[in-house]
């Protein structure tokens, strides 16, 4: 975009006058669009930052290709590598929420948070305390897991004891035998199903959760567009903020352009650190004693 074209909401294209929005009260739905890059402070490395990302530290697990960990052909060939990043990713006591993920919740509880659109698996939004209605996890989370085969529901704290062994879990169902009912029965005679046991995380080529198409809607009801950590190269979640109407402000908190970022006249680009960028928002809001004392208490 041309410099010298006028933004159409904002008076100018700066966090600034981003603060002042929302302080006006103009900003009353803001809608929320986060990936990894949130939580790399948290010590979860990220996909595709180049030496420090997943895809980088993956080669010792001998995958074809990176992606092949959230592949489910590869998933029912071996297993492996994806549990072994699920012990690393697993939701838990281990890692503690960012200032990003602290700055949602303060969104959230000044009634501010229109809808939260997260990428992520680590739950680290929930930890923060973003209530969980506000939250669209568009790539399924560990909180549930079933058989790949015969789809059936697989405990949770089973489950959990497995991932901390780095072992990998299998389905106990009895199917009965010559029945119909494929979901199994634990009571009956049969055989017991013993397929791989898979946390409803989207891998590639899987449908996203319902939540996310029956949601997206809400981008274009937001008055502001917020993305934070994304590298924006996964679809469908990828096109979310061009479903925003034109002249919605989108600001961008993230280390590198992306997406259509800068295309359009109320583009705000804060090309950074995401903590420090929200921050420096944070202050522009008079909300930086809040904002920090509430990420202490996490
Ligand atoms: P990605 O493709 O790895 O992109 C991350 C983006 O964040 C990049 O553009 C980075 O430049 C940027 N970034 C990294 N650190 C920071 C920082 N401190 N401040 C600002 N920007 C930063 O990740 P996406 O989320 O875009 O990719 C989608 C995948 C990644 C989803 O399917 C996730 O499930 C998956 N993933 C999730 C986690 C998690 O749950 N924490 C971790 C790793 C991957």
């Amino acid at each position: 975009i041309d410099d010298d074209t006028p933004p159409l909401t904002l008076p100018e294209r700066s966090l600034t006058a981003v603060a002042d929005f929302i302080k006006s009260g103009k900003a009353r739905r803001i809608v929320v669009m986060t990936g990894a890059g949130i939580s790399t402070a948290a010590g979860i490395p990220d996909f595709r930052s180049p030496t420090t990302g997943l895809y980088a530290n993956l080669s010792a697990l001998n995958l074809p290709e990176p992606e092949a960990v959230f592949d489910l052909s590869f998933f029912r060939q071996n297993p492996q590598p994806f549990y072994v990043l699920a012990r690393e990713l697993y939701p838990g006591a281990r890692y503690r929420p960012t200032v990003s993920h602290a700055f949602l919740a303060l969104l959230a509880r000044r009634g501010l948070l229109h809808m939260l659109f997260t990428q992520n698996i680590d739950c680290l939004e929930r930890a923060a305390g973003v209530p969980a209605e506000k939250i669209v996890e568009a790539h399924g989370s560990f909180a549930s897991q079933r058989c790949v085969d015969c789809k059936g529901e697989f405990d949770g704290e089973v489950m959990r004891a497995f991932v901390a062994r780095g072992e990998v879990p299998r389905c106990g169902r009895v199917r009965v035998k010559g029945g119909e009912d494929g979901g199994g029965r634990e009571d009956g005679e049969g055989e017991v199903c013993g397929g791989l046991v898979k946390p409803d995380i989207v891998f590639f080529g899987e449908a996203l959760p319902r939540a996310f198409f029956e949601s997206s809607g809400m981008t274009k009801e937001a008055d502001l567009i917020l993305v934070m950590g994304t590298s924006l190269q996964v679809h469908p979640f990828a096109g979310l903020p061009n479903m925003a109407e034109e002249e919605t402000p989108r600001v961008l908190f993230n280390l590198e352009q992306v997406g259509s970022f800068g295309t359009r006249a109320d583009d705000v680009m804060v090309l950074g650190d995401c903590d420090a960028g929200v921050r420096k928002l944070a202050e522009e809001l008079g909300w930086k004693d809040e904002l920090e004392k509430s990420w202490r208490e996490l």
